[in-house]
């Protein structure tokens, strides 16, 4: 789901996102290349521009910071921006204190009500719940007989007793009632387009049972259109939530990166699929992410946040700029990354890295042996490498439990690497973050 709109994203922040400095130029381009993708995804323009407006705050803020790469603050900000349209927190449905718990399911036609209706049975039955469906769609031929079946499916009963839709709803919430049902859930009958008929029949059903829950079921593959149809329906039924369906489609995403901003209701459920299995949820934060393609990565950039100290960083990332990064500046630059967890993972993470650096061969215990031997130089030889003779690396050999050789390989890499990061043009932070192995001492 999403592909498009993650695929433009990622292309759109890929550039950005290596770059340790930003210009107005970077962080105009990447603007318009959001707007272009989040437009094409058909998200709602007022929507378009509260993203845009928030993001080009925080990328003017970027420009200005020294922690981590700019491009990254950027990501970030669109990450968080991207959560916020979609709600933040995940829904959670809360059961009455006196059961039944109600719950009338609307939409128009063929947006997979019923078939919601089933799966949300489902759902409630494997969590320890004993609900009822209630068959309310007296208009379609077949109606009733669809959710007998998919009911049947669930293991979850079915019931339809009456001449009409308010009345089937009624005695479908007395049934439970008798029979110590917890939730009832009331499929309703879809209508082409949003008419009068069909506001009136599930307003007044809707009056009628008086639910816990009005749920709307939108179907992520209209796009806008979506947007103005959950707004009639909010209007006239006050719905309390949205059920978002066919996410597996190659939705564009508009739908679901719109209606919360707009109509201000939240999304409760993601169907994700035709079998009743494939529905779940709704979480904002996993959306986010995956509209991004880039979970890792944020959660990195968390980490980093929350266990870098941002004066240390930006010593690292100056000296390294002005061509002065030494080997004290490795050692605290290393010890500073080492919080971050194996450097593995933290590579692994990490997008765009050079393959010379992503194939060193770093593992977490010669990283113990590279703070040793650096902590057994003088400061002279830290900060002057060159310097390191013979008769002085056999000491530090020493001093260090390792052999002269070690020592010069460490030397060496230290150079090789160097001329990497100068070569590519690494921003520094995460340049001297990539290099330098993180480790946990392995027992
Ligand atoms: N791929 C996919 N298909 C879905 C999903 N949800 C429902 N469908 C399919 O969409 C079609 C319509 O689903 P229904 O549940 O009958 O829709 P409805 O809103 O009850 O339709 P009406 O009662 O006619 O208004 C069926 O073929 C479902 O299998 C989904 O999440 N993904
Ligand atoms: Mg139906």
């Amino acid at each position: 789901m999403f592909e498009t709109l993650s695929g433009r994203l990622e292309g759109a922040l890929a550039r950005i996102r290596r770059k340790s400095r930003l210009t107005q130029r970077d962080v105009d381009e990447a603007l318009r290349e959001i707007r272009g993708a989040l437009l094409e995804a058909d998200v709602a323009v007022g929507v378009v521009d509260a993203i845009l407006a928030r993001v080009g705050e925080a990328a003017v803020g970027a420009m200005a910071s020294p922690s981590l790469t700019p491009g990254q603050q950027v990501v970030k900000a669109v990450h968080e921006e991207l959560l916020r349209v979609l709600g933040g927190e995940t829904f959670r449905l809360r059961y009455a204190s006196t059961p039944p718990t109600v719950i009338v399911l609307a939409g128009l036609q063929g947006v997979g009500k019923t078939t919601a209706a089933a799966k949300l049975a489902l759902q409630q039955a494997r969590e320890g719940r004993s609900p009822l469906l209630v068959a309310a769609d007296l208009q379609r031929p077949g109606a009733v007989e669809q959710l007998m079946v998919l009911g049947e499916q669930a293991g979850v009963p079915v019931v339809s007793e009456g001449g009409d839709p308010v009345t089937v709803a009624r005695r479908g919430v007395e049934a439970a009632r008798r029979s110590g049902r917890d939730v009832v859930i009331i499929d309703t009958a879809g209508r082409l387009a949003i008419d009068e008929a069909l506001m009136r029949e599930v307003a007044a059903l809707s009056s009628a049972v008086d639910p816990h829950y009005r749920l709307l079921v939108v179907d992520a593959m209209v796009g806008q259109e979506s947007v103005r149809v959950a707004k009639a329906f909010d209007e006239r039924l006050s719905i309390s939530a949205v059920i978002l369906t066919k996410l597996d489609g190659d939705a564009r995403g508009g739908a679901a990166l719109s209606i919360r901003e707009v109509v201000g209701k939240p999304i409760a459920f993601a169907s994700v699929g035709e079998k009743l299995e494939e529905f779940e949820p709704f979480y904002p934060d996993r959306m986010a992410s995956r509209i991004l393609g880039m979970g890792d990565v944020l959660s990195l950039i968390e980490r980093a946040e929350a266990t870098m100290d941002e004066e240390v960083t930006r010593r690292g990332v100056d000296k390294l700029r002005r061509g002065q990064f030494d080997l004290d500046d490795l050692l605290e630059q290393m010890r500073q990354v080492r919080r971050l967890g194996p450097l593995k993972g933290v590579l692994a993470m990490l997008p765009g890295i050079p393959r010379e650096l992503r194939n060193q061969d770093i593992d977490d215990a010669e990283l113990s042996r590279v703070e040793a031997i650096i902590s057994s130089m003088t400061p002279e030889e830290r900060r002057n490498p060159g310097i390191i003779d013979g008769s002085r690396r056999a000491r530090i050999a020493r001093g260090s439990g390792t052999q002269p050789q070690q020592v010069s390989a460490l030397l060496k890499q230290f150079r090789d690497v160097s001329k990497v990061l100068r070569q590519a043009g690494l921003g520094a932070p995460s340049a001297t973050k990539r290099r330098k192995p993180p480790r946990r001492k392995r027992r």
